[in-house]
């Protein structure tokens, strides 16, 4: 039986693992986060997810089992994360070579490295690869690299990790061709096989591609706002054209891919990017929007105390807790540059309190508040929206309709 070693817990590699062992594969997960493998071991779950909970209940039945070791075996799945530095835009490669360095301690020869993690085109050959000879193996005998970029999205992870087609890029075809076997037992669609620069790139492509639309949406919010016209109205016009697609505007790009990965390419190739920067500065540009949407309402109010503001979700997107590089969190920060503290903050995903004035109970969050800002479209607050009714609503989302709603 095909035994295989998920490095990595978070929100790819537990899936992944989960899918895996589910399909009949052999799976030792592993992370080195010691709460979080006694977490699992103790059948609780690590992260909310549509579909999650009974993937996991079938996986624990066929017998997964979580490590903070790595274990002996022939396939790893590396799903560790991959961080920017702030200062040069580029990948760091750090936990993918400590991860790398730990499967060479313990593998069998010929083992098959699959790395899930987005890296930056070019990592492998830059980094991995030297990892590897230095330590003495030999890549292609002893050692196979591949690189098989995930494509899920949160909120829609269980259906899509069955349902998307996937990348395998290796050096040679019949090493990915046994990659595609494992990922077949459970990938319902196509396996496109190819080398492992290709694979690198077109993950950090697909990314970018969509940061730009994204951002071409956020630039027309900002130039219908100009000429009081409603944005809304014309992408749906424009969207009537069968050639157009325009994405929707909203408060700013968060998650830990799309506004992340354009990144290592303006890193990478900083005279080549004018378009993918501008996009992404567009895009970081939207939490400052938002706030200077909020201060005309106050303005036009009257309304001087801005802990009389009250943002609702925290998450980066809506029906999933996962908070990083919010549009919420960037725009606290912005509020903190500019020392306006006190700004009230709800999400009935995130049930921990992890900014200051959080709130956990919603009604008590509305009370103390007169304008509310919807961050974040939950189907909560869709199901919720006449509790705004005596609200000022500024509805970043476009969800709800009504006279005292302000968009973007
Ligand atoms: N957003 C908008 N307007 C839109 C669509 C999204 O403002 O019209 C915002 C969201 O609110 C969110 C951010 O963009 O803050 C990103 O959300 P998302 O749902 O577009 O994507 P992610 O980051 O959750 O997942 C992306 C996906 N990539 C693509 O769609 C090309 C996913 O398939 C990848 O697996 C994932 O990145 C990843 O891990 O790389």
């Amino acid at each position: 039986m095909t035994q295989v070693n998920v490095i990595g817990l978070g929100y790819i590699g537990l899936p992944t693992a989960l899918m895996l062992a589910k399909s009949g594969v052999s799976v030792i997960g592993t992370d080195l986060n010691e709460e979080l493998v006694k977490s699992l071991n103790d059948g609780k779950l690590t992260f909310q997810e549509e579909g999650l909970e009974e993937l996991f209940h079938d996986a624990l039945s066929n017998g997964i089992a979580f490590s903070n070791e790595y274990s002996m075996t022939d396939t790893y799945i590396l799903a560790v994360p991959t961080p920017y530095i702030e200062e040069t835009k580029k990948l760091d490669p750090i936990y993918v070579i400590s991860a790398v360095n730990k499967v060479l301690d313990v593998c069998k020869k010929g083992v098959s490295i699959i790395i899930e993690s987005t890296i930056s085109p070019g990592t492998i050959d830059k980094h991995i690869r030297p990892v590897i000879e230095n330590r003495g193996f030999e890549i292609g005998s002893d050692v196979h690299l591949l690189h098989a970029p995930e494509r899920i999205i949160p909120g829609n992870m269980i259906h899509e990790l069955e349902y998307n087609s996937r990348t395998i890029g290796a050096d040679d075809l019949g090493v990915a061709k046994k990659a595609k076997e494992i990922y077949a037992k459970f990938c319902k669609s196509e396996i496109v096989l190819t080398d492992i620069r290709s694979a690198e790139m077109s993950k950090v492509v697909e990314n970018t591609f969509r940061d730009i639309n994204i951002a071409f949406a956020n630039e027309l919010a900002k130039i219908c706002r100009t000429d009081d016209i409603d944005v809304y109205e014309i992408i749906r016009i424009a969207n009537k054209h069968p050639r157009v697609n325009i994405l929707q505007p909203g408060p700013g790009v968060g998650g830990h891919c799309i506004s992340v990965d354009p990144w290592f390419l303006v890193g990478d190739y900083p005279d080549l990017t004018n378009l993918i920067l501008t996009a992404r500065k567009t895009n970081d540009s939207m939490p400052s929007h938002v706030l200077s949407r909020i201060r005309d309402i106050m303005r036009e109010h009257n309304i001087t105390d801005i802990s009389k503001v009250g943002l609702y979700g925290l998450a980066y997107k809506e029906n999933v807790d996962d908070t990083r590089e919010s549009p919420t969190l960037q725009l606290l920060e912005r509020l903190d540059e500019h020392l306006a503290f006190g700004v009230k903050v709800y999400d009935p995903f995130v049930k921990e309190n992890i900014v200051e004035n959080q709130y956990q109970d919603f009604e008590e969050f509305l009370d103390e508040i007169e304008v509310a800002v919807v961050m974040v479209g939950h189907d909560h607050i869709k199901e919720n929206t006449v509790s705004l009714k005596d609200k000022l609503v500024l509805d970043a989302k476009n969800i709800i309709e009504g006279s005292y709603v302000y968009k973007l």
